[in-house]
């Protein structure tokens, strides 16, 4: 099925008859928004056959569909990653170097479809990858936000939010199908009418869906991920405009289409909105409505719905799931309530990503009721079932809250955590009591990325190595990197390995360059932390640590430093305030360290604006070193610190998510490990004033502190940080201050590696031989096998013919 018998002429035709047939333009007046949308067209209308032959293998198996319902999509450009999965790449620069135009220029104009905010929206796209890859019948549910993420940009140093737009041009690898709506309800009261509860809604909105194929290695396999968009239930209130009031007219328009107009961009803090609670509800009632249509057109006994529908809840947000489904069954199609709880949980998992309290989804119990009454009445006897069936005490509404993890966790038939410390976090913290009710329901899914967008396209020059040295099996079989194990001590091989890094720093600090006006070195290490930028994940030690640097710099200014760039990418919540102070004070630092003769051949920090999927595609390539410093027992997974790795950048980090289990496969002695464990953690702050006491005995530490509380960094506001800096001395809840010795150490040992060229790459090279089980292949393989009991319905991958 795959496509490579498309020739560059014939593809060169298709994308022309884009150009005048779907975009009205002839080549001498085409901009590169028009070659790129033709291109897209071309290159979907090849995804179009695998899609339709999937949906029949489907419809004939009449076995399984698994439906990842997420809040949040992340998927980044989506041209390169469909010609890759098409294997037409080739055949797609080269038909349009013959229309004159530069692939990579055309790639470059797509806008980042940024329907999520970090770790939990990439790992959706990254499981949808995988899920096509697999072969296995698969629905991603989201929503079709209008604006994704803000768009980021520094005033000064400071962060400013503007919105994003992607859909103010046509999305070019959607579907609109808009014989395809539900009616979603909100509002209203519950009525008794004849034994029965009756919901009388007071608001309807109209969810419609967009559906975008999405294409698996060599086009083995197509799915969908269908978006719903709400819309009103009619265009506009014909009565208001035949007065002549207008506005009133298009109110209820107005009212629908806020539910989809923006992503929230709280990654870690519960808000607590009314448009949220709304939001989490438009689309999971959608999906829901829409696997049950689709099991009833082709079943009908819904007592096996279990057999044949399994629904992925990725974390808290589509949570109302269990109630949704629960209703459905009960107030349309006759269920009483334990046969519908029972077959509710039948199909529902729920994904954990955190243990942060401050990020658990609760809502006000009059917020809940007003949004959502009949749903309230449902979990109230949800909870009487469990409570009847187990003699537990843990509650789903409490103290005046409704909360959505003891809800999700109670109708599910699987928990899982993330990776193997947090799964093991999850049943000994949150869910230590819920966990002995319901033995054996929480198991470990260790995270994962795809091997295709995050090595195979993001890095020809490695991926060319790894094809001459390995063959081209890898990329749907990852574990076959282990091959270049036995390269490791080859010096003909390790110079490429290094070539190919060197490549990669190049077309960084190109790229740095054309967009910033930045000079980076390409001999200097790239130390490199992007991520959302939180307290945990502990940006600000990374800032201390640098400034310690430079001051053993100029307090030595003749030793034999370790030329480093430090980069920093992320965004902050909007209205996270510590977490903008803290970009704040990395550009101001910036600002002045850079500005230092003593310094400035050894030390820069950079720190591009608006990080977003297609940046990292250039950072990662680029990278020596990987930061991942969060707190111990903070960081559920991370799936940066895979990408990295795969990529060649040896790993400094804590022993939190999965770089403990990062650490044990590419071995101790290829991980510069520092920190207190998760236990020590816990232990630690129970110390009286434990951070005053790790300043006092760290002058070094000390010293940074007071440069920075004095307005070193910030000349013209003397005071900006002294709130920052005061907040580290006297409460520290993230142990910036105990780790920082550790940390400051075990960088001193990261500058004597790298100083031995050839060791450093064997260090590096090694990562990549030994990641290959993070791929998000074997991650979707162990849901299949332990969640969702669902089947792959194409031939197994060593059956099949390897392309190259
Ligand atoms: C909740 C309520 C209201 C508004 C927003 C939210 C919200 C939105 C997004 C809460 C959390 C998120 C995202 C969380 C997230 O990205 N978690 C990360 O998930 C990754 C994939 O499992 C892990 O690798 C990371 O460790 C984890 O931080």
């Amino acid at each position: 099925m795959s496509n490579l018998s498309v020739s560059s002429q014939e593809f060169r035709a298709e994308i022309l008859r884009h150009l005048k047939h779907s975009l009205g333009k002839d080549e001498s007046h085409a901009s590169l928004y028009d070659w790129r949308m033709s291109l897209s067209l071309a290159l979907r209308d090849l995804v179009v056959d695998p899609w339709f032959e999937s949906t029949r293998k489907t419809y004939e198996a009449r076995g399984k569909r698994v439906y990842y319902l997420s809040m949040e999509f992340l998927i980044g450009r989506l041209i390169e990653d469909v010609a890759v999965n098409l294997g037409m790449e080739k055949v797609a620069e080269e038909a349009l170097a013959a229309l004159g135009q530069d692939y990579g220029t055309v790639v470059a104009n797509e806008p980042d479809a940024a329907l999520g905010n970090g770790g939990l929206g990439r790992l959706a796209a990254c499981f949808m990858d995988s899920l096509s890859t697999l072969g296995i019948p698969a629905y991603g549910y989201g929503i079709r936000y209008e604006h994704g993420l803000f768009e980021q940009h520094f005033e000064d140093g400071a962060q400013m939010e503007t919105a994003e737009t992607w859909l103010a041009q046509r999305h070019a690898w959607e579907f609109e199908r808009p014989e395809v709506s539900y009616p979603i309800d909100f509002g209203g009261h519950v009525a008794d009418e004849d034994g029965k509860s009756v919901w009388h809604p007071a608001e309807t909105v109209m969810a419609s869906a967009y559906d975008t194929p999405v294409v698996g290695w060599l086009a083995q396999w197509a799915n969908t991920l269908r978006l719903w968009a709400a819309k009103p239930t009619t265009a506009f209130d014909l009565e208001s405009f035949n007065r002549g009031d207008y506005m009133a007219a298009s109110a209820p328009e107005a009212l629908a289409r806020t539910i989809s107009r923006v992503l929230y961009p709280d990654d870690t803090t519960n808000i607590g909105k009314e448009l949220r609670l709304k939001q989490e509800y438009f689309f999971t009632s959608a999906s829901i409505q829409d696997l049950l249509r689709r099991f009833l057109s082709e079943d009908g006994d819904l007592r096996q719905l279990p057999e044949h529908v399994a629904i992925q809840l990725n974390d808290t947000h589509p949570a109302i799931a269990g109630p949704e489904l629960v209703r459905l069954l009960m107030d349309e199609h006759g269920f009483e309530v334990g046969q519908a709880i029972t077959t509710a949980r039948g199909c529902l998992a729920y994904t954990n990503h955190t243990l942060l309290p401050e990020a658990l989804e609760r809502w006000p119990e009059d917020l809940f009721i007003r949004v959502l009454p009949r749903h309230h009445r449902i979990i109230q006897l949800i909870e009487a079932a469990h409570l009847a069936a187990t003699g537990s005490d843990v509650r789903i509404i409490e103290h005046g809250e409704v909360k959505m993890g003891e809800l999700a966790f109670i109708m599910a038939h699987h928990v899982n955590g993330v990776s193997a410390l947090h799964s093991e976090l999850v049943k000994q913290t949150v869910f230590a009591d819920l966990h002995g009710d319901y033995p054996g329901r929480i198991i470990n899914q260790t995270n994962g990325i795809t091997p295709r967008r995050w090595l195979y396209t993001c890095n020809p020059p490695l991926r060319n190595l790894i094809n001459e040295t390995i063959g081209t099996g890898w990329p749907d079989d990852l574990q076959q990197l282990e091959g270049l194990n036995a390269h490791a001590n080859d010096a003909g091989f390790l110079d490429r390995f290094q070539s190919a890094k060197d490549a990669n720093k190049a077309r960084l600090s190109n790229w740095l360059k054309a967009r910033d006006g930045v000079d980076l070195d390409p001999a200097a290490m790239f130390d490199v932390q992007i991520k959302r930028i939180h307290e945990y994940k502990r940006q600000l030690m990374n800032l201390l640590e640098t400034v310690a640097l430079w001051n053993d710099m100029r307090d030595n200014p003749n030793a034999d430093w370790t030329p480093r760039v430090k980069i920093f990418g992320g965004k902050a919540a909007p209205g996270y305030v510590v977490a903008k102070e803290i970009i704040h004070l990395i550009n101001d630092a910036a600002k002045v360290i850079n500005a230092d003769p003593v310094t400035k051949d050894y030390l820069q920090i950079v720190y591009p604006e608006n990080y977003n999927v297609s940046m990292a595609e250039i950072l990662i390539p680029a990278t020596d070193l990987s930061e991942q410093i969060s707190t111990a027992g903070k960081e559920a997974s991370g799936t940066g610190n895979m990408k990295f790795a795969l990529n060649g950048a040896p790993t400094i980090g804590t022993l939190d998510g999965a770089n403990v289990e990062i650490r044990e496969c590419v071995g101790a002695e290829n991980f510069f490990l520092f920190g207190l464990t998760a236990a020590e953690v816990a232990a630690r702050r129970a110390v009286p004033e434990y951070a005053r006491r790790a300043v006092e005995a760290s002058p070094r530490l000390a010293r940074v502190l007071t440069q920075i509380e004095t307005g070193v960094f910030s000349p013209s506001d003397k005071g900006r940080y002294a709130g920052l800096v005061q907040g580290l001395v006297n409460h520290d809840y993230f142990l910036v201050t105990c780790d920082f010795d550790s940390y400051f150490e075990a960088q001193r040992t990261v500058d004597m590696a790298f100083a031995d060229k050839t060791a450093w790459t064997r260090m590096a090279a090694l990562n990549t031989a030994r990641v290959g089980w993070f791929s998000s292949d074997r991650t979707i393989s162990g849901y299949a096998r332990d969640i969702w009991k669902a089947p792959s319905l194409i031939a197994p991958r060593g059956s099949r013919q390897d392309v190259a």
